[in-house]
């Protein structure tokens, strides 16, 4: 009984966070979902913090650090009737930019699990020297 009860629980929290999160968030879940399949990341690397700063400040209610403003602006330049492949030309756009301007592009501050939006977040040298021997442009 006190595990049916728990399960019951369990479902009505699921049901009500569901149900209570604004429709953004999900969208937002959503393009990182797009393209973390598209960069095959691991759930470590595939972070809402590469586009999001978590702080709440009014002059963006999206909490969007300068990497997130950048695929903003590329989503909305992006063709309409790409409808579901928006994120992923956006992304295209944006990924060998250097949002935060530290000298390593977003791509590479993504999938060495770094922070495009954070000048003080960058990969580690030799693992970042290793990466660019390994995906010459
Ligand atoms: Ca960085």
């Amino acid at each position: 009984m006190r595990k049916y009860q728990s399960v019951l629980v369990l479902a009505v929290a699921f049901s009500f966070v569901i149900t209570v999160l604004p429709a953004p968030a999900a969208a937002k879940k959503q393009f990182l979902k797009s393209i973390a399949g598209h960069l095959d990341l691991s759930e470590e690397l595939a972070k809402c913090s590469i586009c999001h700063t978590g702080k709440d400040t009014e002059a963006d209610a999206d909490h969007l650090n300068v990497f997130g403003k950048d695929f903003r602006k590329a989503l909305k330049e992006a063709p309409a009737k790409a409808k579901d492949a928006r994120p992923l030309i956006a992304f295209e756009a944006v990924k060998d930019l250097d949002s935060d301007h530290d000298g390593v592009t977003n791509l590479e501050e993504i999938m060495l699990g770094s922070n495009p939006g954070d000048p003080n977040s960058k990969p580690d040298p030799e693992k970042l020297a290793e990466y660019r021997r390994n995906h010459p442009k």
